[in-house]
């Protein structure tokens, strides 16, 4: 089953509107600022630049919304929920010393205690403005094992609001299920959740010393998350000595079997203690239990890596916004100067160009709707391929397990949990590719558009430029239209349910090649059914990716070239108006304009300054 889950997040972003307190670390490098000096700038200039202010609003929106996840994971009973728990200051999440969390949960900073439980079949509860107390057993209810056992109540995702001031950096934590257990379950919902993660700690504890089913899961994680934190929790069981030896033990085995360089710092923590500390308010006790120093290593980082790709992103975005408004800004007064009959004629030859360009942008449309039948059919070949390659792969397995025992009822049943344990393993895999493989031939398709794209909103800035002799300043930023490919966040229960074994009575009395083929042929047509629904699975979010990079790419072509027109079109247009209707006005309207220009050449100045400081930043590390 597929599970689209982002939606609540976007309700999130509605939900809190404007930017919200958490985006602090944004705040603190000023380019939040610099946003807000120019949309105020934008509210003066009127009707004409509420286009550039919605664009600037989206800008505003990404900086918070593009959220930081950041996950712990590890085997169960390693102390994950603790952990978070020492963070929020509370024993908030529920620990146990049986395998218990069962659903990534994910902690938000906000203003009060909140949980929202989305369950997969489109569901959601909200539950808002809760004591520590009451969120605690609600968590306990949807999320943990005990409770919810096998996750009967089928959750997909549990969303919490914290206050804690750890979450106040536009960082999301999650708790996730420990993997390792007998539930399988677990394992597979924390597997299925790694490609959301963009950094990770590593929990595992001083004792027992790191198991094989941990190393396996280090490999998994390596190539996911950018960037992994160690943590040897319960060091409280431990002697100073006894700690080096095990820190040294971890070192050598993520070295040796996991593929590390052996250099990554490991934090040792008691995150029991840590949360005592934090209950009782004693600083010492929570320096003492290594929590100061991992907090303070993932503060740095936060502060360093995260912000800061996507900032340098966001000002030049915003830069170009800017070089549109004060070119409409120009155009405008320049209009408003020029004599009536001159304007008229320069009027009519800039409206035969946007003709000739509207004509362009309905072909680039229809090519486009082409390309896209065009990629659509390279997805289903691929989903024909990855068909042929399960059905070959899953007979294969079934081929091995029936040589394994002759036992009739036996080699059937262990066919079938061989298939059962394969599926996951083989779709997860696959998805990957190819999920991959079609976002390359999307991107592909789609940059030859840009290019076409970014001539068109260029020659309708050139020639209003050229005609009512406005300085040109062609935009500062390429990849106006990148970010088009933004995966699904799916979470797969790979279908590995097999039809129930015949009783086997009548199979006994036949002989010996026509009961294995009997099998065999049972075996097939289940394998059919599951190849081609988890296939199905695959082929279908793959799908809604690739229309809506084609949808998103499309609107936001028509969005740019609205913005450019209003820019010109707009500008040449109000200016004729108001010398038409108002001319008493003219002057004045001049000198507001020349002042507001004043304005937004400051703040340009400012954005440029910050994206050099960011560059400059970038060099230096
Ligand atoms: N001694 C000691 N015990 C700890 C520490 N941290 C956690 N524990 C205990 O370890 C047990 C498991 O803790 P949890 O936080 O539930 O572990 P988890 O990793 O979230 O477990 P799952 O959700 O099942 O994966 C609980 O009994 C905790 O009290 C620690 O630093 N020291
Ligand atoms: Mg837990």
């Amino acid at each position: 089953m597929i599970i689209v889950v982002d939606m609540a997040m976007e309700q999130r972003v509605k939900k809190n509107g404007q930017i919200n307190q958490t985006s602090d670390a944004a705040d603190a490098s000023g380019l939040l600022g610099i946003l807000d000096r120019v949309f105020n700038v934008f509210e003066k200039l009127g009707e004409g630049f509420w286009g550039k202010q919605k664009r600037l609003k989206e800008l505003r929106e990404r900086l918070v919304e593009e959220r930081f996840h950041l996950a712990v994971l590890g085997q169960f009973k390693r102390g994950k929920s603790t952990l978070l728990n020492a963070f929020l200051g509370e024993p908030f999440l529920p620990t146990s010393v049986v395998p218990l969390t069962s659903i990534p949960t994910l902690l938000y900073g906000g203003s009060k205690r909140c949980v929202r439980i989305s369950f997969q079949d489109g569901r959601s509860s909200e539950f808002s403005d809760l004591s520590s107390e009451q969120a605690s057993e609600i968590l306990s209810n949807y999320a943990t094992e005990e409770r919810n056992p096998a996750n009967k109540l089928g959750v997909a995702k549990v969303e919490v609001e914290h206050p804690s001031s750890s979450l106040s950096r536009g960082v999301v934590m999650i708790d996730t299920p420990g993997i390792g257990s007998t539930l399988l379950h677990n394992t597979e919902a924390t597997l299925n959740f790694l490609p959301h993660c963009d950094a990770a700690l590593f929990v595992v504890s001083a004792d027992p010393p790191i198991t094989e089913v941990e190393v396996e899961f280090l490999k998994a994680v390596r190539g996911k998350v950018i960037r992994l934190f160690f943590v040897m929790n319960k060091i409280d069981y431990l002697t100073e000595a006894e700690k080096n030896s095990a820190v040294g033990y971890l070192r050598k085995v993520v070295r040796e079997q996991a593929g590390f360089n052996g250099q990554e710092p490991i934090f040792c923590v008691s995150a029991r203690a840590a949360l005592q500390a934090k209950l009782k308010g004693t600083p010492a006790l929570w320096q003492e239990s290594g929590m100061a120093q991992l907090q303070a290593s993932l503060l740095d980082f936060l502060a360093a890596e995260k912000t800061r790709t996507l900032q340098l992103a966001l000002a030049r975005k915003a830069l170009d916004v800017l070089a549109d408004a004060v070119m409409r800004i120009r155009l405008q007064c320049h209009s408003l100067r020029l004599p009536l009959d001159d304007l008229e004629k320069r009027i009519q030859i800039f409206d035969a160009k946007v003709r000739e360009v509207e004509r362009e942008r309905i072909i680039v449309g229809d090519l486009l709707t082409g390309d896209r039948k065009r990629v659509t059919g390279f997805l289903e070949k691929q989903a024909e391929e990855l068909r042929q390659k399960a059905r070959n792969h899953l007979q294969e397995i079934v081929t091995n397990a029936l040589e394994i025992t002759e036992e009739v009822k036996a080699i059937e049943r262990s066919a079938h949990d061989r298939l059962a344990e394969e599926i996951p393993v083989f779709f997860e895999g696959e998805l990957r590719s190819f999920s991959n493989a079609v976002e390359l031939r999307i991107q592909e398709t789609l940059r030859s558009y840009q290019d076409r794209a970014d001539d068109l909103i260029e020659i309708v800035r050139r020639s209003a430029a050229e005609l009512f002799d406005v300085s040109y300043h062609a935009p500062d930023s390429s990849g106006a239209f990148a970010r088009t490919y933004e995966p699904y966040w799916v979470t797969h229960n790979w279908d590995a349910f097999i039809g129930s074994i015949p009783e086997g009575l009548k199979d006994r009395f036949l002989p010996a090649g026509i009961r294995q083929r009997q099998i065999r042929n049972r075996l097939s047509k289940d394998i059919e059914a599951l190849v081609v629904h988890n296939v199905e699975n695959i082929r279908w979010a793959t799908l809604q990716n690739l229309d809506q990079s084609f949808r998103r790419f499309a609107s936001e072509l028509d969005e740019r070239l609205k913005d450019t027109m209003e820019a010109t079109r707009g500008a040449i247009e109000s200016a004729y108006l108001r010398r038409q209707q108002r001319a008493e006005t003219v002057e004045p309207e001049i000198d507001r304009l020349k002042a507001l220009e004043g304005q937004l050449d400051g703040a340009e100045r400012m954005l440029v300054k910050f994206v050099a400081s960011i560059n400059k930043e970038a060099i230096s590390q």
